[in-house]
């Protein structure tokens, strides 16, 4: 089996999150430059402005870079082509199945690496003819499954051949060594890279993340089918109050809608979504991509003779 920087001509086993909203094109290149695979999150934006960012972000840099498509977008279609015309060299998917555009992916030479958080999903991907996996735990932030990283990560590398990369959960070191003993030969990465210098994100939403503590996150959507993690905010707090109410899907679909948009351009404390994952609680100052990245792998080889376990 090929490994992942083989696989992705990169000097690092990670991917760097497809954060909505987040990801563009300075926070991709910069990953990127340091040796990861960064990638533009298309969120629910229109095929122009990723097109914009793609082309943006070849200017930044030399090495590879990958696009996240959230497969809820409406523009979902029109992207999958978009990537192509691009000649974009790896995508990721998120949010739902990208069966019916992984044949025409794969006829362009792209690497395609869906994001799952179920065995099944992970299985029909597989057998679709996706590259490698990304198998995300409940531990993630933004729109997720129920599972663990630490349940669903083996339970997945057991049933397919291609590569697991793990996601959900990881935020330094201890958290890469988790992975590759639960059987991942990569790590996606989200949350951590909110509190990087080069994230294109209010101060506000960097400073929530510093404050956050291991009980900050809480569950939105569920009601809606869309279960999103964010940190507890007045908004979050509202939206689970009125939900457990009963009350209708639209009128808590009022205090969800923008708020993502408010939360990263506005720093609206009180309304926006501020969506993080657990391990928002480790982070505890802001650095330079390059520094969390080499932080996660400085000298990892080290780490595996130190397990004393018996
Ligand atoms: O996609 C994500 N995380 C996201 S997308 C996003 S934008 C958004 N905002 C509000 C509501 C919904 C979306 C924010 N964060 N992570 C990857 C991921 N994909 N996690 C879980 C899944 C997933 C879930 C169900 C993938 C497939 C799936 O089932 C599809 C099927 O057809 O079986």
């Amino acid at each position: 089996m090929k490994n992942i920087c083989e696989l992705l001509n990169i000097e690092y086993p990670l991917i760097q999150g497809g954060m909505a909203l987040i990801a563009n094109h300075l926070l991709a290149s910069a990953v990127s430059n340091a040796g990861g695979l960064g990638l533009i999150a298309t969120g629910a934006d229109t095929p122009e402005k990723i097109k914009e960012e793609i082309r943006l972000c070849k200017k930044l840099t030399p090495k590879p870079f990958g696009v996240n498509i959230m497969l809820m977008s409406p523009y979902a279609k029109e992207i999958a082509q978009l990537v192509i015309d691009e000649g974009v060299k790896v995508v990721t998917t998120g949010a739902g199945s990208p069966g019916p555009f992984l044949n025409a992916w794969k006829k362009a030479g792209i690497i395609v690496i869906p994001v799952v958080a179920s065995v099944a999903l992970a299985k029909r991907m597989e057998r679709s003819g996706a590259d490698a996996i990304i198998v995300e735990g409940t531990e993630a932030g933004g729109h997720i499954g129920d599972l663990t990283t630490m349940a669903l990560v083996p339970q997945v590398v057991d049933e397919v051949s291609i590569p697991v990369i793990a996601a959900g959960g990881i935020a330094d070191k201890r958290q890469v060594l988790a992975a590759f003993a639960l059987g991942a030969k990569g790590v996606q990465v989200g949350t951590a890279f909110l509190a990087s210098m080069e994230a294109p994100i209010h101060a506000n939403y960097k400073q929530l993340i510093l404050e956050a503590n291991d009980t900050a996150t809480i569950v939105t959507g569920r009601q809606a089918k869309a279960p999103v993690r964010v940190l507890k905010n007045k908004m979050a707090r509202e939206y689970l109050r009125l939900a457990e109410q009963g009350v209708a899907l639209e009128e808590l679909e009022k205090l969800t809608l923008g708020s993502l948009r408010k939360a990263v351009t506005q720093g609206d404390l009180e309304s926006g979504s501020f969506m993080a994952g657990q391990v928002a609680g480790m982070i505890k100052e802001i650095k330079p991509v390059r520094e969390i990245i080499k932080d996660l792998f400085d000298k990892i080889n080290d780490y595996k003779n130190k397990l004393e376990i018996l």
